[in-house]
This record gives C-alpha cells, sequence and structure tokens, in this order.
C-alpha cells in the first residue's frame, strides 16, 4: 500500500531503526540524519517515515509530510547555524538518485556553484 515500508528500502531501515545512522532530528513525520557520504560540512538527508519513491509522489499524496520535510530542512540549518544551504532532490537515476525513498539532501558550510554538477 502507498506509503508503508518496503522490504528492500534502506531508508524504510533506517526509519525502523534496523540500519545505523547519525540522527540529528526526528519528528512524528520524519526523520534527519547525516549523509554517510557527505558533500558539505553540512550535509543531513531529512525524509519521511512514510515511503514514496521520491519528492513528487510524496508532495501528490501527503502534501502536509512533504511541508513537514522542508520545514525540518530549515530546523536542520538553524541548529547547523547556516545563513544559506541548499536543498536538493534529485529525482531520477539520471539525476543521481540512488535510493529511491523521497529525501532531501541539506548542503551547506562551504561556498556553493551554480550550476550543480
Ligand atoms: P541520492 O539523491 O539518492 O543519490 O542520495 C542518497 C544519499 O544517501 C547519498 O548521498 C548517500 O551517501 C546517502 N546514504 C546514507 O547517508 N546512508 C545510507 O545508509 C545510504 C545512503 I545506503
Amino acid at each position: 500500500m502507498a506509503g508503508e515500508p518496503q522490504d528492500d528500502c534502506l531508508f524504510c531501515k533506517i526509519v525502523e531503526g534496523h540500519i545505523p545512522a547519525t540522527i540529528v532530528r526526528e519528528t512524528e513525520t520524519t526523520v534527519a540524519f547525516r549523509d554517510i557520504n557527505p558533500q558539505a560540512p553540512t550535509h543531513v538527508l531529512v525524509i519521511p517515515k512514510v515511503h514514496y519513491p521520491n519528492a513528487v509522489t510524496l508532495a501528490a499524496a501527503e502534501p502536509a509530510i512533504a511541508a513537514d520535510v522542508l520545514r525540518e530542512a530549515q530546523s536542520v540549518a538553524d541548529e547547523d547555524k547556516l545563513d544559506s544551504y541548499r536543498i536538493v532532490f534529485n529525482t531520477g537515476a539520471g539525476a543521481g538518485q540512488t535510493v529511491f525513498h523521497a529525501h532531501a539532501h541539506v548542503l551547506g558550510g562551504r561556498g556553493l556553484q551554480w550550476p550543480p554538477g
């Protein structure tokens, strides 16, 4: 069923506590943890606890939770004292998405180039 945990999803396993992660924030609907392969001094992933394959399918089905993900991105930035930061939603393998559970990358703490690679 839509939103239900998937047996083969690594981020569902992090939500369930079956795979370790450095969790920095948790709410009723979201978990935020440090990326294992950080690309910036702050590189935190904010994920919904429910399983949707990407941010747009999450937003279509659960708009309030998609908004929670964005709110949590700001909270991560506040906790790491970032004035500016980047939120990235890689969507599709061609754009670099490797984990098909919706997630926001929150990147900051260094100068960020535009356009991204
Ligand atoms: P992507 O947008 O799907 O490429 O992002 C997935 C990210 O998840 C990527 O930056 C990985 O380093 C990160 N990650 C993680 O932090 N912990 C894990 O257990 C796994 C992936 I698997």
